[in-house]
């Protein structure tokens, strides 16, 4: 096999590179002696999983899974983390792989608790992160009998991993876990699902190891072509109004580095996506923020006025075009991407680039500095003018609430610098979702971690207690919704009772926030099921306290530093903070779904004055 992907070191402040697990075995196979051993499947996938560098793993027993838990229970080097929902197993795998760029692992039984699984891998596929999911399977001669706890995982999940695997025969299991390990972090990282019979579990197999792949048909392309690369530079000099369009492709690729020397080399506008934040400082100059349906005017604007964008890493998802017909309507597109498949899905591209971030970035650096040489440099000097007028003009900025109540977003800003950079931070679902995207100040790559493509309310609890596991040194932040807090806080139970002390504050607004915001707005003021009245029920304290954890609660400004600090100084059990906001702030700016970007609103019925400062 000559799956080689190019080795990494990992920069300063980037999580470590994404290959430190399922490194390929095959390789190795030529030099290292294969060691042959008697053992059942279960020892096997222990001993497999051991191998490729596990070291933790999520999940809940059951009958089908029984079997691996036996050996889990004798290894010395994996640590199994008793989740209480799937849900949160899943989730826990997908903070795990943010935090640390390696491979997250979750485990399940047959039937429902691999369908509990759904909805992380489908989260995991959307956002491009690797986790490997392992489920039991009823045995191989009652699956299709409809058999106590029989679902067809594979097949519901084949749309949404990236590659899956029903694995019936003992002497296939080593093999297939060194597969999927080298399927999910390679090339696009993605989910991979592996079921396993039960059957397959108990009988006895010779495991040997390392495994030779068999992936015949999969060579990711990471070196992009140096033709096109060099088209890309050519563009850039000779664009008048140039925007470097970067998404969570550059973070996977642990490319902030080659990023922010691609922007500084030309001093083109840097904008970054939900899951691009951090790639770039927000404190950088060449940053104008987040596009998007919530990004700022600054961003959106450059994006429609350009004439050149730059895609890194990014898939012209309908939460950054708006309508697709009237995005960025005199831009020609640059797209450089690690999946073939993205190029020109939504938009046309003029100069496809199929590769990795870090090497198309590496690339396009030398290029450009090659026509910088060749006397052809970029003059970006109007359109700045341009660009500064519509940041001075547009800050992201929030009212506070008339009637003295507590503002979400100054909590949201407080916490950001109170706690500061170095700290992870991970959001659920909704309007507090995007106030921790345009609030924090993001210094770092890999410092947000959310569900951006597929939007998953109770993402947070669980997908920061992965987080913490995978960086016990790092403060990490959970910024919940009380929605999402309903949704999958019993894991606090487990972060308490495994010693995984993540903080949670609560942006408690009684209600869906972001139903409330688009019934305001679009259906007339019908707040249709929306309103959970979780200020009243339940005690977000008393909840907190039952689970083990430290429980605060604070409803107005002048506490909520301290109540920040305090929760900084409790660092053996996990912190919930109940913080009581108004239930009527709103996220802008907005581009109302449907609309073009043209038509960003920065509050209701106020649109910028898009000349200003020409
Ligand atoms: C699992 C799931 N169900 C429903 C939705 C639709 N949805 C998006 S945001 C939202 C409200 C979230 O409420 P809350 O967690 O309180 O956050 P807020 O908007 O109030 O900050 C809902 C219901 C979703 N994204 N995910
Ligand atoms: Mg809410």
């Amino acid at each position: 096999m000559a799956i080689t992907p190019a080795p990494r070191t990992a920069s300063r402040t980037a999580p470590p590179a994404r290959h430190a697990q399922g490194q390929s075995p095959a390789l190795k196979t030529t030099r290292m002696k294969q060691m042959t051993e008697r053992m059942t499947g279960s020892q096997a996938l222990i001993r497999a999983l051991e191998e490729v560098g596990v070291d933790t793993v999520f999940g809940i027993p059951g009958g089908a899974i029984l079997p691996a838990y036996d050996p889990l229970f004798d290894s010395q080097k994996i640590r199994h983390i008793l989740v209480r929902h799937e849900q949160g197993a899943g989730h826990a795998a997908q903070g795990y792989a943010q935090a640390t760029g390696r491979v997250g692992v979750c485990m399940a039984t047959s039937g429902p608790g691999a369908t509990n699984l759904v909805t992380p891998i489908a989260d995991a596929y959307m956002d491009s992160v690797p986790i490997v999911a392992i489920t039991g399977q009823v045995a191989s001669g009652a699956i299709g009998t409809d058999a106590f706890q029989e679902a067809d995982i594979s097949g519901i999940t084949m749309p949404i991993t990236k590659h899956n695997f029903l694995v019936t025969d003992p002497s296939e299991i080593g093999r297939t876990i060194a597969e999927a390990f080298h399927i999910a972090s390679t090339g696009r990282p993605g989910p991979v699902l592996v079921d396993i019979s039960k059957d397959a579990l108990q009988n006895e197999t010779d495991f040997t190891w390392p495994q030779p792949m068999q992936l015949p048909g999969y060579r990711p392309v990471t070196r992009p072509h140096a033709k096109q690369v060099r088209e890309a530079a050519r563009l850039l000099v000779e664009a008048k109004r140039p925007v470097l369009y970067v998404g969570g492709g550059v973070l996977k690729a642990g490319a902030a580095d080659e990023l922010r020397a691609l922007a500084e080399l030309t001093g083109a506008p840097v904008v970054t996506t939900l899951m691009a934040k951090g790639a770039l400082p927000d404190s950088h100059p060449l940053h104008m923020g987040m596009p998007g349906m919530h990004g700022s005017v600054g961003a959106v604007g450059a994006l429609q006025r350009s004439d050149l964008l730059v895609t890194l890493g990014a898939r012209f998802d309908d939460r950054v075009t708006g309508r697709v017909d009237s995005f960025a309507p005199g831009a020609k597109v640059v797209h450089a991407d690690i999946d073939p498949a993205e190029i020109s899905k939504n938009r046309h591209a003029d100069v496809p680039i199929v590769g990795d971030a870090r090497d198309v970035l590496t690339d396009l650096v030398n290029a450009v500095r090659a026509e910088h040489a060749a006397g052809r440099k970029g003059d970006y000097e109007d359109w700045w003018r341009q660009l500064n007028a519509w940041r001075e003009t547009y800050p992201l900025g929030y009212d506070q609430p008339e009637d003295g109540s507590l503002a979400p977003q100054y909590v949201i800003e407080r916490i950001g610098k109170v706690v500061g950079p170095d700290a992870l931070y991970v959001a659920g679902v909704g309007q507090h979702q995007m106030w921790t995207a345009q609030f924090i100040g993001y210094e770092n790559p890999g410092s947000f971690i959310n569900s951006g493509g597929l939007g998953t309310m109770g993402y947070a609890v669980p997908a920061a207690m992965g987080a913490k596991q995978g960086r016990p040194d790092t403060p990490v932040w959970a910024i919940d919704g009380d929605g999402c807090f309903q949704m999958t806080n019993q894991e606090l139970a487990t972060c308490a009772i495994e010693g995984i002390p993540v903080k949670v504050a609560v942006i408690n607004n009684g209600n869906l926030g972001m139903i409330r915001q688009w019934q305001t707005l679009f259906y007339d003021g019908r707040y249709s099921n929306s309103d959970l009245q979780s200020r009243r029920i339940p005690d977000f304290v008393k909840l907190a306290e039952a689970y083990g954890c430290v429980g605060l609660r604070c409803d107005n400004a002048a506490d909520v530093d301290a109540t920040i600090a305090k929760a900084m100084e409790i660092n053996d059990v996990p912190v919930v903070i109940d913080f009581v906001v108004h239930q009527d702030a709103m996220v802008w700016p907005m581009v109302a779904a449907g609309t073009g970007n043209d038509e960003i609103k920065i509050a209701r019925d106020m649109a910028p004055d898009w000349e200003n400062g020409d």
